[in-house]
């Protein structure tokens, strides 16, 4: 039931009374816009568990607004949830002394700090893929900048101890098991030690300045910038420190893994030949216009948009009209720190009346560029990072 009341925000009075299966009144259209405070036009993939996308045009704000943010969730949301009792331990083989911080422990105790980072799932653009990869079938939309407030992971793993031999951080949370088997993790991933001891890994209790939605892991949330958003943990209560690789749910076989070497579409590969992302690929999105904008002849547009690069900045914004044949540049703004998205824009008159896609392709720091065409196939359908592209009617 308490799930229930997470959701409604309130207590329910009498609450340990109702019918198993009975739904309050307050949730009876179960709204996932309503309910979730999402924008109308996202787009409900799945709804147990929940995942829900963003659609490009909803993506133009600089810092992505709560509405807009798409939703991943493998297990269902946790249920008692108490911030007041919401506490942090950090274990694992290479923690020098375990400790149990409270939030109002971590509050008091630790610097706080504030980022724009960029979350993008490993799967953003699954769809494309061809042959088709299982999963959610998500297109452009997985991708979110918002502001994140909290303590930083580093700090909090400094004061419990590392060991020398430390490798690895996983991260364990409390939403509940599809099965509802409650010795099963839904999702426990983590990153090696160097990224975790990155400045900008932190441990967030606020989002874009509030209190973190209930969905996107209230009250404490791992958020790892530049990498799978597979890694941010949502509702993390425990963070162990690994002697070897994190072997938790979803860290094996060919989950969040990709083909060590590129492999043909439809190939088999065996697990050990499979390794794990890490820093996501190049890629950008334009947000405005909106794809089937219609303009007049001599009509100048300006397009806008965000480029990212997982660990890296983004060096180079072009955009084409003519199906990649020429390119030219866009202005891009510098991230607001390390692993915000950056903001780009361009003004483009087009030769004459007819119709145009207008692409977009952004470059990393160390040169890579994203790919026109859908790139290397993999089981699972990870890391497309296709250049986006817009329809345009020239009148
Ligand atoms: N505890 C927990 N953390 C989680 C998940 C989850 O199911 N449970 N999903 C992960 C995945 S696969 C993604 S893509 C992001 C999605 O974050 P969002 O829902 O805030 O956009 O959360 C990650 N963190
Ligand atoms: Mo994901």
């Amino acid at each position: 039931m308490s799930v229930f009341a997470t959701l409604i925000g309130s207590k329910i009075i009498f609450g340990a009374n109702l019918l198993e299966g009975y739904m309050p009144l307050a949730l009876e259209d179960s709204d996932p816009f309503k309910i979730f405070n999402k924008h109308e036009d996202m787009i409900v993939l799945n709804d147990k568990p929940w995942n829900i996308e963003a659609k490009a045009h909803l993506l133009d704000d600089k810092i992505t607004p709560n509405s807009a943010m798409f939703v991943r969730n493998n297990g269902l949301l946790p249920e008692d949830l108490d911030a007041k009792k919401w506490t942090l331990t950090i274990d694992g083989e290479s923690v020098i002394d375990k400790t149990t911080y409270t939030l109002a422990d971590l509050q008091s105790k630790f610097k706080l700090h504030t980022y724009q980072l960029t979350i993008e799932c490993g799967g953003n653009g699954r769809s494309e893929f061809n042959p088709p990869a299982k999963g959610n079938q998500w297109t452009i939309g997985a991708v979110h900048c918002a502001t994140w407030t909290g303590v930083r992971l580093k700090d909090v793993l400094e004061d419990a101890g590392i060991k020398s031999d430390a490798v690895y951080i996983g991260f364990h949370a409390t939403d509940i098991h599809l099965t509802g088997n409650s010795n099963k993790e839904t999702i426990s991933r983590g990153c090696p030690m160097s990224k975790a001891l990155q400045d900008e890994t932190i441990l967030a209790f606020k989002m874009n300045g509030e209190a973190i939605p209930l969905v996107h892991g209230y009250p404490l949330r791992l958020v790892v910038g530049g990498w799978p958003a597979s890694v941010s943990g949502k509702w993390v209560n425990r963070i162990s420190v690994r002697n070897r690789i994190h072997d938790g749910a979803k860290m094996e076989g060919a989950s969040y893994r990709i083909p060590c070497e590129p492999i043909a579409p439809g190939e088999k590969v065996k697990d050990e030949n499979m390794c794990i992302i890490e820093s996501m690929p190049v890629k950008s999105l334009i947000t405005y216009p909106k794809s089937g904008a219609m303009i007049k002849k001599g009509q100048a547009l300006t397009i806008r948009g965000h480029a990212w690069a997982g660990d890296l900045e983004v060096n180079k914004m072009e955009y084409s009209i003519d199906f990649g044949s020429t390119w030219t540049s866009c202005a891009i703004e510098k991230p607001a720190n390390r692993l915000a998205w950056q903001h780009f824009k361009a003004t483009i008159n087009f030769p004459e009346k007819g119709y145009y896609e207008v692409w977009a392709k952004a470059t990393d720091a160390l040169g890579a560029a994203q790919p026109m065409i859908v790139p290397g196939w993999n089981p699972k359908g990870y890391l497309n990072n296709a250049c986006h592209r817009i329809a345009v009617k020239v009148n």
